[in-house]
């Protein structure tokens, strides 16, 4: 698919988790490599967590954290812009959920929602889960899901927290 430059800046969150390695460098590193893509700027981070593994078991624990970016890119170039990054950083795609070095999740590319071959936009997953919901409270608490109509900090109350320890790095 062919697709420009989109005309406007879109305000982009991105969430970055990684459970591989020098886990909080390879974060920081994504970071620093979203802000220097063309067209990418970065204008908010949240703290890092370190995070219990979420739908799987047996693997180490994670450090998440999530961005808000501006960008000229669309969507698609986006997502490309970021598997590329992960690719540079050493991630190799075997299995799905499989641990890994560094993983960019585009959560929301300003209010859209994109359904279209690979990409899906919110992310499907981010409401289930408080790796996410957190960090996106701690930045915008008062966003509004384009889907389910709700606020960050409302979909971050309506979630049971079993399961799924989300501990802000500097507190340990
Ligand atoms: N794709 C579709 N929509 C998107 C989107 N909004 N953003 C496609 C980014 N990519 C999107 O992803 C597979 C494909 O999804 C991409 O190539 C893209 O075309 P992947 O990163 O290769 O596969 P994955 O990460 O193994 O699967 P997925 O579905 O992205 O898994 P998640 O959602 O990333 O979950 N527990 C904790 N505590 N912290 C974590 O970060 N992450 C996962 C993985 C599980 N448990 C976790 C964490
Ligand atoms: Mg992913």
């Amino acid at each position: 698919m062919v697709e420009g430059p989109v005309s406007e800046a879109k305000t982009v969150y991105i969430a970055i988790g990684s459970n591989v390695g020098e886990k909080l460098n390879n974060c920081r590193k994504a970071i620093d490599l979203i802000n220097n893509s063309d067209g990418c700027t970065v204008r908010g981070i949240s703290r890092f967590y370190r995070t219990e593994p979420v739908g799987v078991t047996a693997q180490d624990w994670y450090v998440n954290a999530v961005i808000h970016i501006e960008t000229i890119l669309g969507p698609h170039e986006l997502l490309r812009c970021l598997l590329s990054i992960e690719s540079d950083m050493g991630r190799v795609r075997r299995e799905k959920w499989e641990a890994r070095v560094i993983d960019l999740d585009i959560l929301l590319y300003g209010n859209e929602i994109i359904r279209m071959g690979e990409l899906t936009v919110p992310h499907p997953l981010m409401h289930q889960r408080r790796f996410v919901l957190m960090p996106m409270v701690q930045l915008n608490p008062g966003l509004i899901h384009p889907v389910l109509g709700k606020s960050m900090s409302e979909l971050m109350d309506d979630l049971e927290i079993e399961g799924q320890a989300v501990v802000p790095l500097s507190d340990i």
